[in-house]
């Protein structure tokens, strides 16, 4: 760990210096061990694809850096005073909820956020599974501790859908819907997922995990075969390779600036660009909400975020469950 921390110092002065070449007895001297020690750990950052050029007589310069969304590379240019204020990477862990859910419990502050390469038991919702191969997509877990009531909560989910959707348009140039109560469609298809997991008693909220998944660079080969729903990711819809660590950056910008305005303005500017993003009013959909599907036409979204159904005369709130357009 301590030496990952100091191979993370390494590549954090070298962006600050982004272009310059550093002297190995400055890295020595600001990380306090030896010349050889800095130069074995340039051997290893070299190992994990970072590409460092000794040039003689002068010290070492970066020309490239691999895709990993390590903290040092997303810390710089981040632009947030909250979300991401600590950031704790993972090359594969079980869920980036489950650490973040241990996190919250020891103190973290709000805005801590887990990112990983890669999840050995990503969760989706009511006991399903995320697919969530390396070095391709996006894992992430965000701290929040916002003073909501518990029915409140849900608004969240809503928030960090518009997020997404915004930093997706952003970073990559795609534009996405929504399908309530969670998911971001491409054309159409699943592209990411939301796990949003509540820790509260009766008056109110400890800390919420903001869980998100986004399939950026997965290739279609790497989707598990019995989908619920079909997906897809930016590089299949586009072509495009995503720069991961640019697109957490933007996220996390996109979720800090929608987290100040719900906690100054309240759930309705963030429901409205939800609602902007929803395209199934006057869709007939089928609801499973565990029980007999349902089917109706979707009329709109309460103001507490239900899905509003018509069957027949009559407009029924949902609370949670699975949508799917008649024919999907
Ligand atoms: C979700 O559940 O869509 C929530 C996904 C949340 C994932 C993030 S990743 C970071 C954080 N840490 C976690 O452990 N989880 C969160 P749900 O609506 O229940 O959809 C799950 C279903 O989507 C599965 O049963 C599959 O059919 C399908 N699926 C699995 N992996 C997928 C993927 N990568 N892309 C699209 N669909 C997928």
């Amino acid at each position: 760990m301590e030496q990952n921390r100091l191979r993370e110092a390494i590549v954090r002065m070298f962006l600050e210096h982004e272009g310059q070449i550093i002297s190995g007895a400055e890295l020595s001297l600001n990380l306090g061990v030896s010349r050889t020690a800095v130069w074995k750990h340039i051997n290893k950052l070299r190992a994990d694809g970072y590409e460092i050029e000794a040039v003689p007589s002068q010290g070492y310069k970066l020309s490239g850096r691999p895709d990993l969304l390590l903290p040092a590379a997303i810390e710089i240019g981040l632009d947030t005073s909250r979300i991401g204020c600590q950031i704790e990477y993972h090359t594969e862990i079980d869920s980036t909820n489950l650490r973040a859910q241990v996190l919250a419990d020891q103190g973290a502050p709000e805005g801590s956020v887990v990112v990983a390469d890669s999840q050995s038991a990503g969760r989706g919702r009511m006991g399903r599974s995320w697919s969530s191969p390396a070095g391709v997509n996006i894992y992430t877990s965000i701290i929040l501790r916002p003073t909501l009531g518990l029915s409140e909560a849900t608004q969240l989910t809503f928030l960090a859908a518009v997020a997404v959707a915004r930093a997706l348009e952003k970073s990559c140039g795609v534009s996405v819907n929504v399908k309530w109560p969670n998911d971001i469609l491409l054309n159409g298809k699943k592209i990411a997922g939301l796990l949003n997991e509540l820790s509260g008693e009766t008056e109110g909220i400890h800390h919420v995990i903001l869980g998100i998944g986004v399939n950026l660079n997965m290739e279609q080969d790497q989707f598990p075969p019995d989908l619920r729903y079909p997906a897809t990711s930016v590089r299949i819809e586009t072509g495009q390779r995503v720069d991961r660590v640019e697109f957490v950056r933007t996220l996390f910008s996109e979720i800090e600036t929608l987290y100040n305005l719900l906690l100054e303005h309240g759930f309705v500017p963030i429901r409205l660009a939800w609602e902007a993003l929803f395209d199934l009013v006057g869709t007939v959909v089928e609801v499973d909400t565990g029980s007999t599907p349902v089917r109706g036409t979707v009329a709109g979204i309460a103001e507490d975020g239900a899905l509003l159904l018509a069957t027949g005369a009559k407009t029924t709130p949902i609370y949670s469950g699975d949508v799917r357009p008649v024919g999907v």
